[in-house]
């Protein structure tokens, strides 16, 4: 029996987290029309938001419909399920999936789901994370999963991962991430040391 509850904590419009300044330099950028999300931020646990929520920003930066939800793989399995079978129809394209400790929550939803997973290492309290990101990155041959840095840096890396497939086609997107790029590159070139 396929379960019909949906756990939804965070759910945004394409610009919409609150208190969330858009970069001056992305924002000036024209983006397209709001749509159905395309990108699903997923985590085990609502203690995963601070870590995730990095993703999230990063998606509303670029303008990038999504959707963030909590879906645990051993609280709720039936839930993992229904939501990993349902996202290529609901129009979702990636997954980013954030979970800590014994993290089988990408590697779960890469089993029921032809989506790319792109799997978050959050830091764990005991193992500093090591845990989460060797249980992601180590999926046996046949089921990948994409695994980026632990913690904040690889919540923001899998998002802009996100946004350069999306990019693909897509004019607005592709200039969004040259600005970015061309920020980044001043960060150094204009770097002042004091
Ligand atoms: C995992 O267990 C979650 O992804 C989280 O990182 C970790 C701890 O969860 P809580 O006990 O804080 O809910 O399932």
């Amino acid at each position: 029996m396929r379960t019909a509850i949906r756990v939804s904590v965070f759910q945004h419009s394409p610009r919409g987290v609150p208190g969330t300044p858009l970069s001056p330099e992305l924002s000036r950028i024209p983006m397209s029309p709001p749509s159905h999300p395309l990108v699903g931020v997923v985590m085990g646990s609502s203690s995963d938001w601070p870590t995730l929520q990095h993703a999230a920003t990063c998606l509303e930066e670029f303008g990038v419909p999504h959707e963030s939800r909590v879906v645990s793989a051993h609280r709720t399995p039936e839930l993992l399920r229904s939501y990993a079978r349902e996202a290529e129809g609901r129009g979702l394209r990636l997954l980013i999936a954030g979970a800590g400790g014994a993290a089988h929550l990408p590697g779960m939803l890469a089993a029921w789901t032809p989506l790319p997973v792109l799997g978050v290492p959050v830091e764990s309290r005991v193992l500093r994370g090591v845990d989460s990101l060797l249980s992601i990155v180590q999926m046996p041959a046949g089921v990948p999963v994409a695994t980026f840095a632990i913690g904040e840096s690889g919540a923001r890396n899998a998002a802009l991962f996100a946004v350069r497939q999306l990019a693909h086609g897509d004019a607005g997107l592709r200039a969004r991430l040259e600005t970015l790029r061309e920020s980044e590159a001043r960060r150094v070139t204009e770097a002042v040391l004091s």
